[in-house]
């Protein structure tokens, strides 16, 4: 990892690694997400995974836990190219805890309101828990990149509140999220945007008409825990996680 991505990623609590991947790599896992998530759409039909566009037509959101999924998913995140970057930046061997992989069609992938992970995560300590982002399309503000509140994971948590109508989505007061330290991850595609689990982020809808794919992993050390259910199915803790 270039020594400036890790200074950024403890610096501002975010940081882009380009071409972790490469772009053929990156097509061919984005390929694999979209037969499945269109295989998911057949089966599942309109439920929580699905976008919506204004007259109705509907599209794949996300893919939830893609690592039970498909082997070429594990072989990809298990990748040491990752692996060795997620050791340097949290200082320990990283254990995989959960994944999926947000779809974000063209048009009308939906936005992802700001937030911080370890809200949801509930985990200790947050310095130890991350997320890798890696980009499966060249991701720029127009199809929804990732965007942070600069150093905003050295603020704490904040309490997060339910948005009416989208019972998945638990945001923060908007006048605790300060709009001047917000920056924009854009990344090609292979790349890796990191994230800490306390920083605050959000992703605006696609107003593209290509796709922004992204496949999110989330990691922590073996010294974490949490007062939540959220290391109860964790990946590495299952037998047949690889050694
Ligand atoms: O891909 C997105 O738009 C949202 C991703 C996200 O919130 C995350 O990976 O924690």
């Amino acid at each position: 990892m270039r020594p400036e991505t890790f200074r950024h990623y403890w610096e501002k609590g975010w940081a882009v690694e380009e071409g972790v991947f490469s772009r053929e790599e990156a097509d061919r896992i984005a390929q694999i997400a979209l037969d499945l998530s269109q295989e998911e759409l057949s089966r599942e039909g309109d439920n929580y995974v699905v976008d919506k566009s204004a007259d109705g037509e509907i599209a794949p959101r996300k893919i939830d836990t893609p690592f039970l999924k498909r082997s070429e998913f594990q072989a990809f995140v298990l990748d040491k190219r990752l692996t060795g970057m997620l050791a340097e930046l949290l200082g320990a061997p990283p254990l995989l805890s959960g994944d999926q992989i947000f779809m974000k069609p063209p048009h009308f992938g939906s936005a992802k309101p700001y937030h911080q992970d370890n809200f949801y995560f509930q985990c200790d300590p947050g310095d130890h828990v991350i997320t890798a982002w890696i980009a499966l399309d060249d991701v720029g503000e127009e199809n929804g990149c990732l965007r942070y509140i600069d150093s905003s994971h050295k603020e704490g948590i904040i309490a997060h509140e339910a948005v009416p109508g989208e019972p998945y989505n638990l945001v923060p007061p908007p006048e605790l999220i300060d709009l001047q330290r917000e920056s924009l991850a854009l990344v090609k595609k292979g790349g890796v945007v990191f994230h800490h689990s306390e920083a605050l982020h959000t992703s605006h809808r696609n107003e593209s008409d290509r796709w922004r794919r992204g496949y999110a992993t989330h990691w922590v050390t073996a010294d974490v825990s949490s007062t939540k259910d959220t290391l109860d199915r964790a990946y590495f803790r299952r037998d047949d996680y690889p050694d």
